[in-house]
This record gives structure tokens, sequence and C-alpha cells, in this order.
């Protein structure tokens, strides 16, 4: 019996001392050591009773035994659900509570804020700190570092990654192993990954972009990374002339632009740059290419489909598109209305549909249904065209989303909490233009009566109820807000009204 994404992943490198884990302090993690302990910990977690297909929910600081833990949770036979550290214990509440994890493991260092999330959903709590520290490493030692691997089949569910909604409920997007198989062999195949290739790794791998892209693709290849605890610009610069290949976030790409010691030498044994999560702009390809003589590889995928197009490895890398459809992946564009396909050059919605697309949103069977048509193709909510070469060209969104940094926020979860304030008649949400972020939050509100509320309240409330990074960086107070004649908010128009707040022409700075 096998378990295929284990076996592909991590098990045929079972037993092999060869580089796996490059730490910044130069020590290095083998693919056996960091094997034994994966096995280590799926002997703890069977043994607390956790079978097959439990749910094990993790927000855990970066680490090579963050990465065990997802490893062993493979092995185990379990559905991993990692969560991002910034998220207040009140977001993460909703995770355990809706996904019936009956594992939560967190930092031991917020033990005492998470400890009633767990106890309020039913799951046993556990920790594991970034220095190996936390209840989890300090029971694996005493624990076999073998381990008989739980059978699994293709279709079985491996992990749920939850994205938020437009209605501002968060939703489990079901990914079945051979989701993310497919797509992580496919994307090894085509960017020409080996084990020769060590990955420059400073994303956070609670996302798909470092857990699974990123990630599964050096195990598959049986290369190395370097493994960076987050983006910090000084460890990049270090670290990148030991390095093959990189992954980021555009953001990444600007803060390395800005500093005058990323240059083409620096860069001499890179041999690919993989930008992607967020729309990268055209200056920002040109001024790397100019800098370094490389082209940066822009790539496209969502959650709830893993990776859906690239440009090409070998072949023109077009600045302001994300390329061709992945081998394997239909994409079409249809109009939002009616559902029909256009011809290219038209702009409509991405629809994608291949073995990357996911099973559906955790017991919410009526959002799946708008989103996943009954003939496998998923609808992205993104807006685009095919030029005549057929490269895709994102063009805009459908749904009301912005992008800070490479991560997701609805504008619909944080005006539910301005509106619940006192002294806020409504609120509306948008993402403007930022140098370093790409897009940041801006909040318009309307107040109540004659008095405006106070800023430090709101903003505090805000604080309480979600992570940093989707707080508003502006409120702005005005007497109404822009509607169209059906009543809804014209949020275009105050993205153009307040656009230029954060960027040289405006006056936020
Ligand atoms: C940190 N902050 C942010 C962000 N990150 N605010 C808005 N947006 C962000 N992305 C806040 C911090 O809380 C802090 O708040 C302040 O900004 C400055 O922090 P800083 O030290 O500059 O941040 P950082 O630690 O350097 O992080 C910036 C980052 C990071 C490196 C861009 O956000 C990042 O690693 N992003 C990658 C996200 C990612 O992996 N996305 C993939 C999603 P204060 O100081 O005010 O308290 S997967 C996906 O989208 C699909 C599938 C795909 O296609 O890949
Ligand atoms: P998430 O739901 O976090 O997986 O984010 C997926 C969304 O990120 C997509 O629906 C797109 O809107 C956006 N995205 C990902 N890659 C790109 C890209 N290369 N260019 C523009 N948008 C992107």
């Amino acid at each position: 019996m096998s378990n295929p994404l284990y076996d592909t992943l991590f098990g045929r490198h079972f037993g092999q001392e060869t580089p796996f884990l490059h730490h910044a302090d130069g020590r290095t993690t083998t693919h056996g050591a960091f094997l034994r302990l994966a096995a280590q910990l799926a002997n703890l977690l069977t043994s607390r009773g956790l079978e097959p297909g439990d749910r094990i929910a993790v927000q855990i600081a970066k680490s090579p035994e963050a990465l065990a833990l997802y490893a062993a949770s493979v092995q185990a036979g379990l559905i991993f659900l990692p969560l991002n550290t910034a998220y207040t214990a009140t977001e993460v509440a909703y995770f355990v509570q809706d996904s019936g994890a009956r594992l939560f493991v967190c930092q031991p260092d917020r033990t005492a804020e998470l400890e009633p999330v767990a106890k309020g959903a039913g799951a046993m709590l556990e920790t594991l700190g970034s220095d190996a520290d936390g209840s989890l490493m300090r029971q694996a030692a005493s624990f076999p570092q073998s381990f008989q691997t739980c059978p699994r089949q293709g279709d079985d569910l491996a992990a749920f990654l939850y994205t938020s909604g437009t209605t501002g409920r968060s939703k489990g997007a079901m990914l079945t192993q051979n989701n993310l198989l497919s797509n992580a062999k496919t994307l090894c195949d085509l960017w020409q990954f080996t084990d020769r290739d060590v990955l420059l790794h400073a994303l956070p791998i609670f996302h798909t972009h470092g857990l699974f892209v990123a990630t599964n693709i050096t195990l598959i290849a049986g290369g190395s990374m370097v493994f960076l605890p987050g983006f910090d610009l000084d460890a990049m610069i270090a670290n990148m002339p030991r390095s093959t290949a990189m992954m980021g976030v555009p953001t990444f790409y600007t803060r390395l632009l800005d500093d005058p010691r990323f240059t083409a030498e620096l860069t001499g044994n890179m041999r690919l740059f993989v930008s992607g999560s967020a729309p990268m702009l055209t200056e920002t390809h040109v001024a790397f290419h100019k800098r370094t003589g490389q082209r940066i590889l822009e790539r496209y995928g969502m959650t709830e489909t893993n990776m859906n197009t690239s440009n090409p490895y070998q072949g023109e890398r077009r600045a302001g598109t994300v390329g061709f459809p992945l081998p394997g992946v239909e994409l079409k564009i249809t109009d939002p209305a009616t559902g029909a396909t256009l011809p290219d050059g038209e702009i409509g919605v991405i629809e994608v549909r291949g073995p990357n697309v996911f099973k559906g949103y955790w017991q919410m069977p009526e959002k799946t249904a708008d989103e996943l048509r009954a003939d496998g193709f998923f609808i992205t909510g993104d807006l685009a065209k095919i030029d005549g070469d057929g490269y895709v060209h994102i063009v805009g969104r459908a749904k009301d989303l912005i992008i800070s940094g490479g991560y997701n926020i609805y504008p619909k979860e944080i005006e539910l909490v301005l509106d619940d304030q006192p002294g806020v008649k409504e609120s509306a949400v948008i993402g403007v233009p930022h140098p370093d972020f790409g897009e940041t939050v801006v909040a318009v509100i309307v107040p109540e009566g004659k008095d405006q509320p106070s800023a430090d309240a709101l903003l505090s409330a805000t604080n309480q109820a979600i992570a940093r990074f989707k707080q508003p960086r502006k409120l702005i107070f005005t007497d109404e807000l822009p509607r169209n004649t059906m009543g809804k908010v014209q949020k275009n128009l105050l993205r153009d009204q307040y656009g230029d707040l954060f960027t040289s022409a405006g006056k936020a700075g």
C-alpha cells in the first residue's frame, strides 16, 4: 500500500544523508535526519490518537521542525492545516473550530492566549517553538525514528488552506494528494529543478507559495534549500551566492532592487528567479533585467488551484504577463455574466480545470457550487485576456480583494469590524498602490452622527480582531460613500480619489 505524496516527496530520501536544509548559521540538516524527526513526530501524533483524515491545525514559526511536522502529517495520513502566524486568537478560533481539528499546535509563547481556543474547539493542544522548543519536540525525542507510513490514495485529502471570501467568512480549500503532487511534478519539470539546485527560501510556510510550490518542488528534485525564517535583506544577500534559485512575491524583488549590494555579480550563481502571488509591475521586471541580466519568471496561481500558468523557462518571459497555462491545465476566459467562453483578446474571468484544482470548500457545498462548475472548471475571479501569442495577461479582479505583500486581504472582513464600532454608520475598505507592499489598506468611514468617532478607538478595535497585516494603514472620514443607481458602493471611485496616498505623488508618504 502506498502513500503517493509521502513516497514521492519524502519516502525516497529516507536514509539519505544528502543536504536538505541549510540554516542561516551554517548548519545543514540532511534528508535522513529530517525524515527521522518526521517519523518521530508521526509516531507521537498517532500515539495521541490521531488517525488518517484527522485535521491538524498549526500556527507555528517557520523552522526545520515545523516543516518536519508537515512531513509527519503526510506520513500519518493527516490533513495539514497551516495558519498565518500573524492571526489573532479570534481569527484562529474560527479555523480550529470550523476545521474540526483534533490537534492544534501553537507557539509556546502564545499558549496562555490560545489554550482557550483549543479547549473551545475540543482540540488537543501542543506547542512547537522556533528553537525546536515546546511540548512536541520534548516528547518526540523518545519515539522511534521510523514510522510505518499510512496508506493513502491520490484522491485523499492532504491539506486544508483557508481563504477568505467576499462575505468575510473564510473557506477551507480541500487539497488532495494528487492536487499537490501533480502540480509540483509539472513545475519541477517545467522549471528544470534538479538535485543540484539550492533554493533560497524566505517565504512563509503557511501558504501555497512557500509550502507547496517552493518546498514540494525542491523535495521532488532532491535538491536543498537555504531555509531562512523570513525575508531579511542582509540574509538574502549573504546567501544568494550559494543559491541557484529563488521564489518570492514582488515585494522581495523591489526590496532587493532598492539595495545597491544586489548586483549582477551577486546573482552569478542563480539560474532562476520566480515571482508570484501578486501582480509584478513591468518596471520591476525591466529594472531587474537591467541590474542582473536575468529575467524574472512570473507565474500565476491560487490557493484553490495551486499554480495555473507560467512564463516559459526557455523562451520569452514577457513582462506584465503570467505566461501560458501549465501542461495539463486547461484555461479559458469567460464572460462573467453568462459563463460563455470569450475569444482571445477579450477581457473576462479566468476559469481553470485540471488535476491541480481542489476538491471544494470544507463543509460549504453551496460556496463550492458557486465557484467550481459541475464540469470541473474553477472560476478564479481574476480578470484577464489572452494575447495573440497565447500569453495570459491579468488585468484586474472581479472579486473584492486586496493583495498586500503577497497576503490576501478581503475588505469585507475589515468592514464588518469597523461597521460594528460605535459612531460608525458604514465603511468601505479599499486597496491603494503602495511602493513596498504593492497595495495597502485604506478605510473610508461614514460617521453615524455629527461627531467623528475616535480613530484610535477604531484602530484598537481592528487590532483586537484581525491580524496586523490586514489593518487599515489610513482612516478617511467622509459624509457619504459614492453609490451607483443599484445602491452599490463604487469602490473604483474611492480608489481613484485616494489612489496616490502612499505613492510619491500623494501626501501620506
Ligand atoms: C508584514 N506586514 C505587512 C505585511 N507583512 N503588512 C501588510 N502586508 C504584508 N504582507 C506588517 C508587519 O506586521 C509590520 O507591522 C509591518 O508590516 C512591517 O513589517 P516588515 O518587517 O516590513 O515585514 P516583513 O516581515 O519584512 O514582511 C513583508 C513580507 C511578508 C516579506 C513581504 O509579508 C511576506 O513574506 N509575504 C509573502 C506572503 C506569501 O507568501 N504569499 C503567498 C500566498 P507593524 O510594524 O506596523 O506592526 S500563496 C498565494 O497567494 C498563491 C497561491 C500564489 O499564487 O502564490
Ligand atoms: P490566494 O487566494 O492567496 O491563493 O491568492 C490568489 C490570488 O493571487 C489570485 O487569484 C490572483 O488574484 C493573485 N495572483 C497570484 N499570482 C499572481 C500574479 N502573478 N499576478 C497577478 N495576480 C496574482
